[in-house]
Protein backbone atom coordinates (compact mmCIF):
# COMPACT_ATOMS: atom_id res chain seq x y z
CA UNK A 1 0.00 0.00 0.00
CA UNK A 2 2.67 2.57 0.85
CA UNK A 3 4.54 1.57 -1.84
CA UNK A 4 1.75 2.39 -4.39
CA UNK A 5 0.90 5.83 -3.10
CA UNK A 6 4.52 7.63 -3.15
CA UNK A 7 4.68 6.09 -6.78
CA UNK A 8 1.40 7.52 -7.45
CA UNK A 9 2.74 11.29 -6.25
CA UNK A 10 6.16 11.20 -7.48
CA UNK A 11 4.34 10.51 -11.14
CA UNK A 12 2.24 13.28 -10.66
CA UNK A 13 4.46 15.72 -9.02
CA UNK A 14 6.99 16.48 -12.17
CA UNK A 15 4.26 18.45 -14.11
CA UNK A 16 3.75 21.43 -11.56
CA UNK A 17 7.14 22.05 -11.39
CA UNK A 18 8.15 22.35 -14.94
CA UNK A 19 5.33 24.45 -16.42
CA UNK A 20 6.12 27.63 -14.85
CA UNK A 21 9.60 27.70 -15.44
CA UNK A 22 8.82 28.63 -18.92
CA UNK A 23 6.92 31.54 -19.28
CA UNK A 24 9.28 33.90 -17.42
CA UNK A 25 12.44 33.97 -19.66
CA UNK A 26 10.60 34.24 -22.79
CA UNK A 27 9.12 37.87 -22.50
CA UNK A 28 12.01 39.93 -22.69
CA UNK A 29 10.94 43.41 -24.43
CA UNK A 30 13.01 44.50 -27.07
CA UNK A 31 16.13 46.68 -26.50
CA UNK A 32 16.45 48.10 -29.50
CA UNK A 33 13.25 50.49 -29.42
CA UNK A 34 14.25 54.38 -29.49
CA UNK A 35 14.58 55.98 -26.34
CA UNK A 36 11.75 58.32 -26.57
CA UNK A 37 9.47 56.02 -26.20
CA UNK A 38 11.58 53.61 -24.03
CA UNK A 39 10.00 55.26 -20.83
CA UNK A 40 6.47 55.09 -22.39
CA UNK A 41 6.62 51.36 -23.10
CA UNK A 42 8.47 51.04 -20.15
CA UNK A 43 5.85 52.35 -18.17
CA UNK A 44 3.19 50.17 -20.33
CA UNK A 45 5.27 47.48 -19.56
CA UNK A 46 5.71 47.80 -16.44
CA UNK A 47 1.60 47.14 -15.07
CA UNK A 48 1.50 44.51 -17.88
CA UNK A 49 4.29 42.72 -15.54
CA UNK A 50 2.39 42.95 -12.55
CA UNK A 51 -0.52 41.56 -14.75
CA UNK A 52 1.33 38.63 -16.04
CA UNK A 53 3.09 37.76 -13.20
CA UNK A 54 -0.47 37.78 -11.21
CA UNK A 55 -1.91 35.84 -14.12
CA UNK A 56 0.96 33.28 -13.40
CA UNK A 57 0.03 32.96 -9.78
CA UNK A 58 -3.26 32.17 -10.70
CA UNK A 59 -2.51 29.57 -13.55
CA UNK A 60 -0.40 27.81 -11.08
CA UNK A 61 -3.08 28.11 -8.57
CA UNK A 62 -5.92 26.66 -10.94
CA UNK A 63 -3.55 24.24 -12.34
CA UNK A 64 -3.09 22.59 -8.81
CA UNK A 65 -6.56 22.44 -8.55
CA UNK A 66 -7.10 20.98 -11.49
CA UNK A 67 -4.00 18.41 -10.74
CA UNK A 68 -5.60 17.94 -7.01
CA UNK A 69 -9.24 16.59 -8.49
CA UNK A 70 -7.28 14.25 -11.37
CA UNK A 71 -5.60 12.70 -8.34
CA UNK A 72 -8.77 12.13 -6.67
CA UNK A 73 -10.55 11.03 -9.43
CA UNK A 74 -7.87 8.58 -10.50
CA UNK A 75 -7.58 7.06 -6.78
CA UNK A 76 -11.44 6.35 -6.90
CA UNK A 77 -10.86 4.86 -10.56
CA UNK A 78 -8.36 2.89 -9.04
CA UNK A 79 -10.28 1.78 -5.51
CA UNK A 80 -13.37 1.03 -7.46
CA UNK A 81 -11.34 -1.54 -9.88
CA UNK A 82 -10.22 -3.31 -6.70
CA UNK A 83 -13.91 -3.81 -5.84
CA UNK A 84 -14.42 -4.83 -8.57
CA UNK A 85 -11.46 -7.38 -8.15
CA UNK A 86 -12.58 -8.65 -5.09
CA UNK A 87 -16.30 -9.19 -6.56
CA UNK A 88 -14.80 -11.13 -8.94
CA UNK A 89 -12.92 -13.42 -6.86
CA UNK A 90 -16.00 -13.62 -4.41
CA UNK A 91 -18.05 -15.09 -7.46
CA UNK A 92 -15.27 -17.48 -8.22
CA UNK A 93 -15.19 -18.69 -5.03
CA UNK A 94 -19.05 -19.64 -5.13
CA UNK A 95 -18.54 -21.41 -8.06
CA UNK A 96 -16.04 -23.26 -6.48
CA UNK A 97 -18.42 -24.51 -4.17
CA UNK A 98 -20.63 -25.47 -6.70
CA UNK A 99 -18.54 -27.96 -8.54
CA UNK A 100 -17.80 -29.93 -5.66
CA UNK A 101 -21.34 -30.58 -3.78
CA UNK A 102 -20.31 -32.38 -0.95
CA UNK A 103 -18.38 -30.05 0.42
CA UNK A 104 -20.77 -26.81 -0.38
CA UNK A 105 -21.48 -25.45 3.23
CA UNK A 106 -17.97 -25.59 5.06
CA UNK A 107 -16.39 -23.98 1.67
CA UNK A 108 -18.97 -21.16 1.07
CA UNK A 109 -17.95 -20.54 5.10
CA UNK A 110 -14.64 -20.39 4.81
CA UNK A 111 -15.50 -18.13 1.83
CA UNK A 112 -17.12 -15.37 3.41
CA UNK A 113 -14.48 -15.82 6.17
CA UNK A 114 -11.98 -15.35 3.91
CA UNK A 115 -13.29 -12.59 2.19
CA UNK A 116 -13.88 -10.51 5.54
CA UNK A 117 -10.48 -11.31 6.77
CA UNK A 118 -8.74 -10.25 3.27
CA UNK A 119 -10.57 -7.03 4.23
CA UNK A 120 -9.54 -6.55 7.59
CA UNK A 121 -6.00 -6.83 6.70
CA UNK A 122 -5.85 -4.10 3.88
CA UNK A 123 -6.79 -1.46 7.39
CA UNK A 124 -4.41 -3.53 9.47
CA UNK A 125 -1.33 -3.99 7.38
CA UNK A 126 0.25 -6.57 10.04
CA UNK A 127 3.52 -7.87 9.14
CA UNK A 128 2.83 -11.79 9.71
CA UNK A 129 6.36 -13.11 8.07
CA UNK A 130 6.70 -14.98 4.92
CA UNK A 131 6.84 -18.57 3.99
CA UNK A 132 9.30 -20.42 0.79
CA UNK A 133 8.01 -23.18 -0.21
CA UNK A 134 7.76 -25.63 -3.38
CA UNK A 135 5.37 -27.24 -5.29
CA UNK A 136 5.40 -29.46 -7.27
CA UNK A 137 3.70 -32.35 -9.55
CA UNK A 138 4.86 -35.53 -10.30
CA UNK A 139 2.74 -36.93 -13.45
CA UNK A 140 4.00 -40.51 -13.04
CA UNK A 141 3.08 -41.12 -9.29
CA UNK A 142 0.12 -38.88 -9.72
CA UNK A 143 1.18 -36.89 -6.83
CA UNK A 144 1.76 -33.43 -5.73
CA UNK A 145 4.78 -32.26 -3.60
CA UNK A 146 5.03 -29.77 -1.48
CA UNK A 147 8.43 -28.30 0.21
CA UNK A 148 8.43 -26.37 3.02
CA UNK A 149 11.76 -24.89 3.08
CA UNK A 150 11.73 -21.99 5.78
CA UNK A 151 10.21 -19.17 7.03
CA UNK A 152 11.44 -15.42 7.77
CA UNK A 153 10.50 -12.21 9.54
CA UNK A 154 8.13 -14.04 11.73
CA UNK A 155 6.42 -11.97 14.51
CA UNK A 156 7.32 -13.45 18.16
CA UNK A 157 4.09 -14.84 19.78
CA UNK A 158 5.89 -15.70 23.14
CA UNK A 159 6.83 -13.90 26.14
CA UNK A 160 10.19 -13.68 25.56
CA UNK A 161 10.57 -12.49 22.18
CA UNK A 162 10.40 -15.08 20.24
CA UNK A 163 8.46 -18.01 18.79
CA UNK A 164 8.49 -21.85 18.53
CA UNK A 165 6.80 -22.57 14.99
CA UNK A 166 5.22 -25.44 13.22
CA UNK A 167 3.37 -25.37 9.76
CA UNK A 168 0.48 -27.49 8.95
CA UNK A 169 -0.92 -27.99 5.47
CA UNK A 170 -3.66 -29.72 3.79
CA UNK A 171 -5.26 -29.48 0.26
CA UNK A 172 -9.03 -28.40 0.34
CA UNK A 173 -11.64 -29.32 0.42
CA UNK A 174 -10.07 -32.51 2.19
CA UNK A 175 -8.91 -31.73 5.61
CA UNK A 176 -8.72 -35.21 6.66
CA UNK A 177 -5.26 -35.76 5.09
CA UNK A 178 -3.31 -33.17 6.99
CA UNK A 179 0.72 -33.08 7.83
CA UNK A 180 2.79 -30.78 10.32
CA UNK A 181 6.19 -30.41 10.18
CA UNK A 182 8.53 -30.41 13.27
CA UNK A 183 8.44 -27.88 15.64
CA UNK A 184 11.37 -25.66 16.05
CA UNK A 185 12.07 -24.15 19.17
CA UNK A 186 12.35 -20.77 19.62
CA UNK A 187 13.08 -18.75 16.23
CA UNK A 188 11.64 -16.53 13.84
CA UNK A 189 13.84 -17.71 10.93
CA UNK A 190 13.25 -21.40 11.09
CA UNK A 191 14.54 -23.75 8.26
CA UNK A 192 12.04 -26.85 8.08
CA UNK A 193 13.08 -28.17 5.02
CA UNK A 194 10.49 -31.36 4.92
CA UNK A 195 8.71 -32.23 1.37
CA UNK A 196 5.08 -34.16 2.32
CA UNK A 197 2.99 -35.53 -0.96
CA UNK A 198 -0.62 -35.41 -1.53
CA UNK A 199 -1.87 -38.31 -4.05
CA UNK A 200 -4.22 -36.38 -6.05
CA UNK A 201 -4.91 -37.20 -10.08
CA UNK A 202 -4.50 -34.25 -12.42
CA UNK A 203 -7.60 -33.70 -13.17
CA UNK A 204 -8.97 -32.74 -9.81
CA UNK A 205 -6.12 -30.75 -9.14
CA UNK A 206 -7.98 -27.30 -10.77
CA UNK A 207 -10.48 -28.20 -7.58
CA UNK A 208 -8.27 -28.16 -4.79
CA UNK A 209 -6.46 -25.63 -2.55
CA UNK A 210 -3.31 -26.12 -0.47
CA UNK A 211 -3.19 -24.28 2.84
CA UNK A 212 0.08 -23.56 4.65
CA UNK A 213 -0.71 -22.38 8.34
CA UNK A 214 2.23 -21.62 10.40
CA UNK A 215 1.73 -21.98 14.18
CA UNK A 216 3.33 -20.84 17.46
CA UNK A 217 3.57 -23.98 19.70
CA UNK A 218 2.65 -23.73 23.36
CA UNK A 219 2.91 -26.35 25.50
CA UNK A 220 0.17 -25.15 28.05
CA UNK A 221 -2.07 -23.30 25.87
CA UNK A 222 -3.85 -23.51 22.30
CA UNK A 223 -1.39 -22.76 19.42
CA UNK A 224 -1.76 -19.89 17.87
CA UNK A 225 -2.25 -19.44 14.48
CA UNK A 226 0.74 -16.62 13.45
CA UNK A 227 -0.71 -16.77 9.74
CA UNK A 228 -1.51 -18.83 6.55
CA UNK A 229 -0.82 -18.92 2.61
CA UNK A 230 -3.40 -20.38 0.41
CA UNK A 231 -2.59 -21.38 -2.97
CA UNK A 232 -6.02 -22.12 -5.42
CA UNK A 233 -4.11 -25.35 -7.31
CA UNK A 234 -5.92 -23.92 -10.75
CA UNK A 235 -3.86 -21.13 -10.81
CA UNK A 236 -0.71 -22.72 -10.56
CA UNK A 237 1.57 -23.52 -14.19
CA UNK A 238 2.99 -27.23 -12.84
CA UNK A 239 4.72 -27.66 -15.94
CA UNK A 240 7.87 -26.57 -13.96
CA UNK A 241 8.59 -26.91 -10.49
CA UNK A 242 7.77 -23.80 -8.57
CA UNK A 243 9.97 -22.12 -6.04
CA UNK A 244 8.41 -19.12 -4.24
CA UNK A 245 8.76 -16.92 -1.17
CA UNK A 246 4.52 -15.56 0.02
CA UNK A 247 3.58 -13.36 2.78
CA UNK A 248 1.41 -14.71 5.34
CA UNK A 249 -1.82 -13.76 6.06
CA UNK A 250 -3.95 -13.30 8.98
CA UNK A 251 -5.15 -17.30 9.53
CA UNK A 252 -8.57 -18.15 10.55
CA UNK A 253 -8.07 -18.81 14.40
CA UNK A 254 -10.07 -22.45 14.06
CA UNK A 255 -9.04 -23.86 11.00
CA UNK A 256 -9.86 -27.79 11.36
CA UNK A 257 -13.81 -29.11 12.73
CA UNK A 258 -13.35 -28.57 16.28
CA UNK A 259 -13.71 -31.50 18.38
CA UNK A 260 -11.95 -30.62 21.16
CA UNK A 261 -8.44 -30.48 23.44
CA UNK A 262 -7.10 -32.86 26.03
CA UNK A 263 -4.53 -31.99 28.64
CA UNK A 264 -2.40 -34.91 29.58
CA UNK A 265 1.66 -35.79 31.20
CA UNK A 266 3.96 -38.28 30.26
CA UNK A 267 6.69 -39.48 32.42
CA UNK A 268 9.38 -42.39 31.42
CA UNK A 269 11.61 -44.02 34.11
CA UNK A 270 14.12 -45.46 31.91
CA UNK A 271 15.75 -47.53 35.25
CA UNK A 272 12.17 -49.03 35.84
CA UNK A 273 11.11 -49.26 32.63
CA UNK A 274 7.93 -47.64 33.49
CA UNK A 275 6.12 -45.24 31.25
CA UNK A 276 3.13 -43.56 33.33
CA UNK A 277 0.62 -41.13 31.15
CA UNK A 278 -1.78 -39.04 33.39
CA UNK A 279 -5.19 -37.82 31.65
CA UNK A 280 -5.46 -34.90 33.35
CA UNK A 281 -8.42 -32.80 31.41
CA UNK A 282 -10.34 -32.35 28.29
CA UNK A 283 -11.94 -29.00 27.21
CA UNK A 284 -14.90 -27.77 24.51
CA UNK A 285 -15.62 -31.47 23.03
CA UNK A 286 -17.78 -31.72 20.52
CA UNK A 287 -21.53 -32.68 21.67
CA UNK A 288 -22.10 -35.59 20.54
CA UNK A 289 -25.79 -36.65 21.79
CA UNK A 290 -28.86 -35.08 20.18
CA UNK A 291 -30.56 -34.51 23.40
CA UNK A 292 -27.57 -32.81 25.91
CA UNK A 293 -23.89 -33.12 26.46
CA UNK A 294 -21.50 -36.08 25.56
CA UNK A 295 -20.81 -38.20 28.54
CA UNK A 296 -17.23 -38.27 28.08
CA UNK A 297 -14.36 -41.29 28.61
CA UNK A 298 -10.55 -41.78 27.39
CA UNK A 299 -8.92 -45.01 26.29
CA UNK A 300 -5.35 -45.75 26.10
CA UNK A 301 -3.41 -47.80 23.57
CA UNK A 302 0.24 -48.65 23.89
CA UNK A 303 0.80 -49.87 20.57
CA UNK A 304 3.88 -51.35 18.23
CA UNK A 305 4.05 -51.71 14.69
CA UNK A 306 -0.08 -50.98 14.18
CA UNK A 307 -0.54 -53.35 17.11
CA UNK A 308 -1.88 -52.55 20.17
CA UNK A 309 -0.46 -54.30 23.35
CA UNK A 310 -1.72 -53.30 26.36
CA UNK A 311 -4.99 -50.92 26.82
CA UNK A 312 -6.38 -48.43 29.97
CA UNK A 313 -9.47 -46.42 30.21
CA UNK A 314 -10.44 -43.75 32.22
CA UNK A 315 -13.74 -43.12 34.29
CA UNK A 316 -16.72 -42.13 32.88
CA UNK A 317 -17.77 -38.13 33.32
CA UNK A 318 -21.51 -37.81 33.19
CA UNK A 319 -23.48 -35.09 30.71
CA UNK A 320 -20.13 -32.58 30.24
CA UNK A 321 -18.16 -31.32 27.60
CA UNK A 322 -14.78 -29.99 29.84
CA UNK A 323 -13.90 -33.23 31.82
CA UNK A 324 -11.57 -33.16 35.16
CA UNK A 325 -9.89 -36.86 35.32
CA UNK A 326 -6.39 -36.83 36.97
CA UNK A 327 -6.35 -40.76 36.34
CA UNK A 328 -3.16 -42.09 35.91
CA UNK A 329 -2.20 -44.93 33.86
CA UNK A 330 1.36 -47.11 33.64
CA UNK A 331 2.61 -49.44 31.37
CA UNK A 332 5.85 -51.48 31.24
CA UNK A 333 8.04 -50.43 28.58
CA UNK A 334 12.02 -51.27 28.55
CA UNK A 335 14.15 -48.83 28.01
CA UNK A 336 15.00 -50.82 24.73
CA UNK A 337 11.56 -50.65 23.53
CA UNK A 338 10.87 -47.16 24.57
CA UNK A 339 11.82 -45.81 20.75
CA UNK A 340 9.56 -48.78 19.10
CA UNK A 341 6.01 -48.07 20.89
CA UNK A 342 3.33 -45.43 20.20
CA UNK A 343 0.45 -44.18 22.65
CA UNK A 344 -2.60 -43.56 21.52
CA UNK A 345 -5.38 -41.51 23.16
CA UNK A 346 -8.57 -41.79 22.21
CA UNK A 347 -11.85 -39.80 24.20
CA UNK A 348 -14.89 -41.48 23.37
CA UNK A 349 -18.61 -40.49 24.14
CA UNK A 350 -20.68 -43.38 26.55
CA UNK A 351 -23.65 -44.58 25.66
CA UNK A 352 -26.03 -46.90 26.92
CA UNK A 353 -27.51 -47.90 23.80
CA UNK A 354 -25.27 -48.61 20.88
CA UNK A 355 -21.45 -48.01 19.97
CA UNK A 356 -19.87 -45.81 21.61
CA UNK A 357 -18.37 -42.92 19.31
CA UNK A 358 -15.20 -41.61 19.74
CA UNK A 359 -14.63 -37.70 19.77
CA UNK A 360 -11.18 -37.59 18.71
CA UNK A 361 -8.06 -39.00 19.15
CA UNK A 362 -4.12 -38.41 19.21
CA UNK A 363 -1.28 -40.81 18.50
CA UNK A 364 1.95 -39.95 20.55
CA UNK A 365 5.59 -41.27 20.21
CA UNK A 366 8.78 -41.03 18.50
CA UNK A 367 7.02 -41.48 14.64
CA UNK A 368 4.19 -39.18 15.55
CA UNK A 369 4.48 -35.93 13.95
CA UNK A 370 4.25 -32.25 15.20
CA UNK A 371 3.18 -31.96 18.51
CA UNK A 372 2.84 -34.95 19.56
CA UNK A 373 6.16 -36.02 18.64
CA UNK A 374 7.62 -32.79 20.42
CA UNK A 375 5.81 -34.13 23.51
CA UNK A 376 7.25 -37.18 23.17
CA UNK A 377 11.10 -36.25 22.73
CA UNK A 378 10.51 -33.83 25.21
CA UNK A 379 9.90 -36.73 27.58
CA UNK A 380 12.42 -38.47 26.60
CA UNK A 381 15.05 -36.03 27.01
CA UNK A 382 13.48 -35.00 30.57
CA UNK A 383 13.59 -38.52 32.40
CA UNK A 384 11.61 -39.18 35.58
CA UNK A 385 10.02 -35.75 34.93
CA UNK A 386 6.12 -35.49 34.47
CA UNK A 387 5.96 -33.47 31.10
CA UNK A 388 2.33 -32.27 30.85
CA UNK A 389 1.00 -30.57 27.30
CA UNK A 390 -1.74 -29.06 25.68
CA UNK A 391 -3.21 -31.63 22.29
CA UNK A 392 -5.67 -30.60 19.60
CA UNK A 393 -7.76 -33.80 18.99
CA UNK A 394 -7.72 -34.81 15.54
CA UNK A 395 -10.74 -37.29 14.03
CA UNK A 396 -10.42 -41.02 14.75
CA UNK A 397 -9.87 -41.94 10.68
CA UNK A 398 -6.86 -39.89 10.74
CA UNK A 399 -5.31 -40.97 13.08
CA UNK A 400 -6.03 -44.59 12.49
CA UNK A 401 -4.78 -44.13 9.11
CA UNK A 402 -1.45 -42.59 10.62
CA UNK A 403 -1.30 -45.85 12.70
CA UNK A 404 -2.09 -48.44 9.64
CA UNK A 405 0.85 -46.55 7.68
CA UNK A 406 3.13 -47.79 10.29
CA UNK A 407 2.57 -51.35 10.05
C1 LIG B 1 8.19 -38.91 -9.69
O1 LIG B 1 8.37 -39.84 -8.65
C2 LIG B 1 9.20 -40.94 -8.99
C3 LIG B 1 9.19 -41.89 -7.84
O2 LIG B 1 9.40 -41.25 -6.61
C4 LIG B 1 10.60 -40.44 -9.34
O3 LIG B 1 11.40 -41.52 -9.72
C5 LIG B 1 10.49 -39.44 -10.47
O4 LIG B 1 11.77 -38.88 -10.74
C6 LIG B 1 9.52 -38.32 -10.11
N1 LIG B 1 9.34 -37.47 -11.26
C7 LIG B 1 9.47 -36.15 -11.17
C8 LIG B 1 9.22 -35.41 -12.43
O5 LIG B 1 9.79 -35.63 -10.14
C1 LIG C 1 17.48 -29.92 3.11
O1 LIG C 1 17.33 -31.32 2.94
C2 LIG C 1 18.12 -31.87 1.90
C3 LIG C 1 17.77 -33.34 1.76
O2 LIG C 1 17.37 -33.91 2.96
C4 LIG C 1 19.59 -31.64 2.22
O3 LIG C 1 20.40 -32.13 1.17
C5 LIG C 1 19.84 -30.14 2.37
O4 LIG C 1 21.17 -29.90 2.76
C6 LIG C 1 18.92 -29.55 3.42
N1 LIG C 1 19.07 -28.12 3.48
C7 LIG C 1 19.15 -27.42 4.60
C8 LIG C 1 19.31 -25.96 4.46
O5 LIG C 1 19.08 -27.96 5.69
C1 LIG D 1 -4.20 -35.41 40.95
O1 LIG D 1 -3.95 -36.70 41.45
C2 LIG D 1 -2.78 -36.80 42.21
C3 LIG D 1 -2.54 -38.26 42.55
O2 LIG D 1 -3.74 -38.93 42.79
C4 LIG D 1 -2.93 -35.94 43.47
O3 LIG D 1 -1.77 -36.00 44.25
C5 LIG D 1 -3.16 -34.51 43.01
O4 LIG D 1 -3.38 -33.68 44.13
C6 LIG D 1 -4.34 -34.43 42.08
N1 LIG D 1 -4.40 -33.08 41.56
C7 LIG D 1 -5.49 -32.36 41.61
C8 LIG D 1 -5.37 -30.96 41.11
O5 LIG D 1 -6.56 -32.79 41.99
C1 LIG E 1 9.15 -45.09 12.34
O1 LIG E 1 9.27 -44.93 10.94
C2 LIG E 1 10.33 -45.66 10.38
C3 LIG E 1 10.38 -45.30 8.91
O2 LIG E 1 9.12 -45.07 8.39
C4 LIG E 1 10.11 -47.15 10.59
O3 LIG E 1 11.19 -47.87 10.07
C5 LIG E 1 9.99 -47.42 12.10
O4 LIG E 1 9.69 -48.76 12.33
C6 LIG E 1 8.90 -46.56 12.69
N1 LIG E 1 8.85 -46.70 14.14
C7 LIG E 1 7.70 -46.88 14.77
C8 LIG E 1 7.81 -46.94 16.26
O5 LIG E 1 6.63 -46.97 14.22
CA1 LIG F 1 5.31 -20.61 21.88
Amino acid sequence: MMNHQTARSNSSSPPVVSKPTTPPGQKQPGSQNPSKFMHELQNIHKPSWTAAALCFVSLCLVLSCVICVWKKCIKKDKDKEKEKKKGKEKSKGDFDTEMDGSYNEPLKEEIKKETALSENELKEDEKLGRLHFTLDYNFTENTLVVGVLEASELPAMDVGGSSDPYVKLYLLPDKKKRFETKVHRKTLEPTFNETFTFKVPYTEMGGRTLVMTVYDFDRFSKHDAIGAVKIPMRGVDFSQSMQEWRDLQKAEKEESERLGDICLSLRYVPTAGKLTVVILEAKNLKKMDVGGLSDPYVKIHLMQNGKRLKKKKTTIKKNTLNPYYNESFSFEVPCEQIEKVQVAVTVLDYDKIGKNDAIGKVLLGGNSSGTEQRHWSDMLANPRRPIAQWHSLKPEDEVNLLISNKK
